[in-house]
């Protein structure tokens, strides 16, 4: 079963939980970017990886026992290996099964350990390479964490062989300058300079005209780059420790000044690998989130100003919410994803009262609104070629102000496009939607009641009410003139 849990047990673990995300964010109106990546580890393989999110070496380990494959016989079992880097030397476990002993079965014990049973304590960070062996049948493994936001991120490479990869959720390149500049020692030929190893190239550290580049083994100047979770060897060649430093590649936008919700869990369901993701809240009545994401490619970047909304609305009257991502119509199924990241919010902060939260200007470019009038500047943009016009303003003297004409979706400089059509749909409409769509989107989605969306609408608006069954008390066309639309057969009762 194909189950994961950054929590083993929400109620318990809350507190502990609150108190490691709360760390650098205890002020913020959005959560710490949280998400999911996913590893392909063909059959009979071993694959050399490194953590582009922070996962604690427990909870991976933990993530990874309901994936992977345990046996009795440790020759056969699925294993994780790490590099001792100050003994140089290999630490390889494997995950323990069917061995006759319940409190030993589903964990991971050292390799030949004989009858001692020792117990992997190991944890992994970002940035650490380690190893994961595969003995059974092709697989994808689901590893969810926390992006990571510390600005910098020191590795210490020791003499000798070490293993290292990119810490943040972005593919790299690794700059040979820097490395330089860091301390990494730069030579004349490969015996002597550092080298970085990959699972198909060697490149090493030239200090000769191209000063400090990285050169192929095989020859000529090397592009050496690193996909998100790829890991490399470095060879320190000299006798001290130095340390690499690496930026983080991603701007910090989370600073406001209001508790957020944070994220506590992301789980994959075994059946349709939908994603269920856990939100902390802080049980407020007043309280509603919405979720933002973004998809990250194995050779892609996260890019903290670029989100979209996933979903809007989420309330609970208590201290967590369930959230479930299955894709929708604009959102690519969680399944077709390489990595997704979510960052909560909360929606009901508006900082400037037009309508739309201060996490989705500052998230989603598209709602950006620095002008303070309700427009997104995109939109004023689109259409007035600047931020000059004003929200009550009537551009195209239709009746319509601008504002309006935006929310509703209509031209403002086009004094025929007025009118919208709104729908109704008894079986998946809520009164929480907007009525502007068939279909439920992330932003939009049908009211559930009639007599709402006609206090929604404008005069002359159209309302196309889907086939079913309607229990619509005192209805009045006493508020607009709208033209009813029924599709199929549809039934009002009183
Ligand atoms: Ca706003
Ligand atoms: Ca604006
Ligand atoms: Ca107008
Ligand atoms: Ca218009």
């Amino acid at each position: 079963m194909k189950m994961l849990r950054l929590l083993s047990c929400i109620s318990v673990c809350a507190v502990i939980l609150f108190v490691s995300l709360s760390r650098a964010w205890c002020q913020v109106a959005v959560s710490e970017p949280s998400g999911f990546f996913r590893i392909y580890i063909p059959s009979n393989n071993t694959s050399f990886l490194t953590l582009p999110m922070e996962v604690s070496g427990s909870d991976l380990l933990e993530q990874l026992n309901g994936q992977l494959v345990g046996e009795v016989d440790q020759e056969v079992a699925d294993g994780i290996i790490f590099w001792d880097q100050n003994n140089q030397e290999y630490d390889a476990y494997y995950k323990a099964d069917n061995t006759g002993r319940e409190e030993y079965n589903g964990r991971w014990f050292e390799l030949d350990s004989g009858t001692n049973w020792i117990e992997c304590t190991n944890s992994l960070n970002p940035g650490e390479g380690f190893w994961l062996v595969n003995n059974h049948s092709d697989i994808e493994l689901f590893v969810s964490g926390w992006s990571l936001m510390d600005s910098t991120f020191d590795t210490v490479l020791k003499p000798g062989l070490n293993t290292i990869g990119f810490p943040y959720l972005f593919s790299l390149c690794p700059d040979a300058a820097g490395f330089a500049a860091s301390g990494a020692y730069a030579g004349t030929n490969q015996d002597t300079s550092d080298v970085l190893i990959y699972v198909d190239s060697t490149n090493w550290l030239l200090a000769a005209y191209p000063e400090n580049t990285w050169q192929s083994s095989t020859g000529g100047s090397a592009t050496t780059c690193w996909n998100i979770t790829s890991a490399a060897w470095y060879q320190n060649k000299s006798t001290n420790d130095f340390i690499w430093t690496a930026s983080r590649p991603y701007a910090d936008l989370f600073s406001s000044a209001s508790n957020a919700p944070q994220i506590a869990s992301i789980e994959e369901t075994s059946t349709t690998h939908s994603v269920v993701i856990t939100i902390q809240t802080t049980g407020g009545t007043d309280e509603v989130v919405e979720v933002f994401y973004q998809d990250v490619a194995v050779a892609g970047c996260l890019d903290h100003a670029n989100w979209a909304v996933a979903a809007q609305g989420l309330s609970d009257s208590g201290d967590y919410l369930v959230w479930e991502d299955a894709g929708d119509i604009e959102r690519t199924p969680p399944s077709n994803v390489f990595s997704r990241l979510y960052v909560a919010a909360r929606q009901d902060q508006d900082s400037d009262g037009d309508g739309i939260s201060d996490a989705r200007e500052l998230l989603v470019p598209s709602f950006s609104d620095t002008d303070n009038d309700g427009m997104a500047d995109t939109w004023e943009t689109n259409y007035f070629g600047g931020l000059s016009q004003s929200a009550e303003g009537d551009n195209d003297g239709d009746g319509i102000s601008n504002r309006d004409e935006y929310r509703r979706g209509t031209d403002p400089t086009d004094s025929s496009s007025t009118r919208i059509t709104f729908f109704v749909n008894a079986a998946s409409g809520r009164e929480a939607y907007d009525g502007l769509t068939r279909l439920v989107t992330a932003l939009h989605g049908p009211k559930a009641a009639i007599q709402s969306t006609a206090s929604a609408a404008e005069t002359n608006d159209r309302i196309e009410i889907a086939s079913g069954s309607y229990a619509e008390s005192g209805l009045s066309n006493s508020v607009v003139r709208v033209v009813l639309v029924p599709v199929g057969t549809v039934q009002i009762t009183p």
